[in-house]
Formats: C-alpha cells, sequence, structure tokens
C-alpha cells in the first residue's frame, strides 16, 4: 500500500541518517508487476513529509498502477542533495527500471546517476533537474519564464507596483528555484522599475526555518511590502507567521503553494492570490515517461513522443524536456476547485 510504501521510506532514511550505511532501502507497494527489479520505478523526491511530493507520488504511483509496474518511493527527511546521493546508489544496486528524482543540486548527484544509468537505470528528473548530461528526460512543470513571470505580475498586483520585496525560497543550491529567481529578477527590474527585490532567503523547504527565516525578513526590512516564495513549504510556512502578526494585511505574500495548505490563508485574507501547476499529474507524467524509457519507446531525444495514460501524448523538446503545461493562479474565487 502507499502508506506503507512512504512509511518504510521515511524509516530507512532515518536509518541512513544515523548510521550513513548503504542499506538497501527498497520498499514495493506490491501491486502489480511481482516486485521484479526491472518493473520498478523508484520516485525519489527532494525531501519525504513535503504535500506537494506526496501529490506528486500520489501521481506516479497511478501511472505505474496503469502499466502494471511496481512503484517505490524512497528519499531523504532534509531536502540536501547528500542526503538523496545513498538513495540513488541503492536503486543502481537494486536494478531498477527507472530514477524518477527532483534534484536539490544541479551537479551533486551526477556521479551517483552516471553510475546508476552505467548500471542500466533510465533517470528522468521531474521538477527540478540536474545538468542535461546526467539524465535522459526532464519532466518540466512548467517554463521557467512562465513560472518566474507569474509570481512577480501576482506581487506587483498586490503592492500597486512599487515598493521592497523579498524572496523566501528552498535549499540554496535547488536548481528550479534558483532558475526561477533569476528570472523573477531580471523580469521585475526590466517590468517594474519602481520594485525592488532586496533580499533572498532560504528555508531550505523545512517548516521550522522557513517560518524563522520569515521572522527574521521582516525584522531586518521594517519598509517591506511583499514576500515571493517560490516553493510550497516556504509560502505555507510565511504565511501562518504572516498570519498572526502584526504584518497582515500589510505584508503581501505570493508564490508557489498547494491549494490545500494555502487555503486557511486565502480564507482568513492573509493571502489573496498565488499559483502552482497540479504536482499529481506532474507526477503521473514523469512515471509514464519513465516507462516509456524502460519499455525502449522513447530514448530522450527531441521529437520522441510518448502516451501519458489519460494526459494524452507527449513530445521530447530541446535538451529532453518535456513540459507538463502552465501554471494557475489560485484566488478566492477558484480555490474550491481543487483538493491537492
Ligand atoms: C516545493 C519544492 C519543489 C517546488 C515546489 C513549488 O515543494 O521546493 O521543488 O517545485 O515547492
Amino acid at each position: 500500500m502507499k502508506f506503507n510504501t512512504r512509511r518504510v521510506s521515511a524509516l530507512v532514511a532515518l536509518t541512513l541518517a544515523a548510521s550513513a550505511a548503504l542499506t538497501a532501502c527498497g520498499s514495493d507497494d506490491g501491486e502489480g508487476g511481482g516486485g521484479d527489479s526491472a518493473s520498478t520505478i523508484t520516485f525519489l523526491p527532494k525531501n519525504l513529509g513535503n504535500p506537494y511530493f506526496d501529490a506528486s507520488s500520489t501521481g506516479g504511483e497511478r501511472a505505474v498502477g496503469e502499466f502494471d509496474g511496481t512503484f517505490e518511493e524512497v528519499g531523504p527527511t532534509t531536502a540536501t542533495p547528500d542526503a538523496q546521493v545513498p538513495f540513488i546508489n541503492t536503486a543502481a544496486q537494486q536494478g531498477v527500471g527507472a530514477l524518477v528524482v527532483s534534484a536539490n543540486d544541479p551537479t551533486a548527484l551526477g556521479s551517483a546517476l552516471e553510475e546508476a544509468r552505467d548500471a542500466g537505470v533510465k533517470v528522468v528528473t521531474f521538477d527540478s533537474d540536474v545538468d542535461p548530461e546526467y539524465r535522459d528526460i526532464f519532466v518540466n512543470q512548467a517554463s521557467a519564464e512562465g513560472i518566474a513571470e507569474t509570481q512577480v505580475d501576482l506581487i506587483a498586483e498586490q503592492i500597486g507596483e512599487e515598493g521592497q520585496v523579498a524572496i523566501l525560497s528552498a535549499a540554496a543550491n535547488a536548481t528550479n528555484q534558483n532558475a526561477w529567481i533569476e528570472l523573477m529578477e531580471s523580469y521585475a527590474a526590466e517590468t517594474y522599475p519602481n520594485i525592488e527585490i532586496v533580499e533572498t532567503v532560504y528555508g531550505d523547504d523545512d517548516d521550522q526555518t522557513s517560518f524563522d527565516k520569515t521572522a527574521a525578513l521582516l525584522q531586518s526590512n521594517p519598509e517591506l511590502k511583499g514576500i515571493i516564495s517560490p516553493t510550497t513549504v516556504g509560502i505555507a510556512a510565511a504565511a501562518r507567521y504572516l498570519s498572526t502578526s502584526q504584518y497582515k494585511g500589510q505584508v503581501a505574500l505570493t508564490g508557489l503553494g498547494t491549494p490545500n495548505q494555502m487555503r486557511e490563508f486565502i480564507e482568513d485574507g492573509t493571502v489573496t492570490s498565488f499559483a502552482l501547476w497540479n504536482p499529481e499529474d506532474l507526477g503521473y507524467l514523469a512515471a509514464h515517461a519513465a516507462h516509456a524509457l524502460v519499455e525502449g519507446d522513447i530514448t530522450g531525444e527531441e521529437g520522441d513522443t510518448f502516451t501519458a495514460g489519460d494526459l494524452g501524448e507527449y513530445t521530447v523538446g530541446a535538451d529532453g524536456e518535456v513540459l507538463l503545461g502552465d501554471p494557475t493562479v489560485f484566488t478566492s474565487e477558484n480555490i474550491g476547485d481543487f483538493d491537492f
């Protein structure tokens, strides 16, 4: 069962953290595929216990059920590249069919992924990429430009296009957040000359760290008008801090959040709008891409096409990238329509 899979994985992560032992850390849900390694699709998110990745794994598991493989989710409790490496090594030793990874760093996982690929494991990144040479396909949630511009437009609208803005990010080396931050800075400078991005801080996709960094940001920047948090963990922690503080309604907050985590803060007026794609669809698409690679239907070349179950047909683009679609903006008007 899904629940057991994740519990076992978390336990293994703790064991690994405690002993640094390369224990065989696999667990599978026993659904379909008979449990042989080659039919196993192993999801390795940035961290466990993050509702965003719970949703992407739910989508992945659904896809794997459709093609009768074995779904497995493993991962660390802290969002660091070092903590991800042992899981890659173990998957390579087990000879799983494919690894589906959201990377905490663009290069630090490189040699482990190279070894896994040498051992015949297909490597799909999703959500947060590694350098293209280390994987077969990257399943991107939306264009980096679109994600960056959406968040800057939302904060601009909320603060009347002027004032100081800060960014509360995830891990300092996260490939996805760093790409978006760079694009947010250049887009804001070009489009909103009266907005100044004064500081970026890192909450490491950890709830308490993100909460504390929000408090510190507000204290050290008394003129702050808004915060952009391009991480579901960060925006939820920042909203929780703002909601009971003197800054509620004074300092705007937007970024990337899950509707289920943000609902109460939309309802109590702490937040007016934020964005995200559907992480369940992202995991579903990534698992289908992994299966197409394992089956030899595609190699990750530009122009390759494959069918991702009920999401339909996708084409591999330049640099082995597959694009899910556009982000959705959530407000009090539509948040009730979503449940993830
Ligand atoms: C967090 C993670 C993930 C990112 C989302 C928006 O859950 O940092 O990588 O895509 O936020």
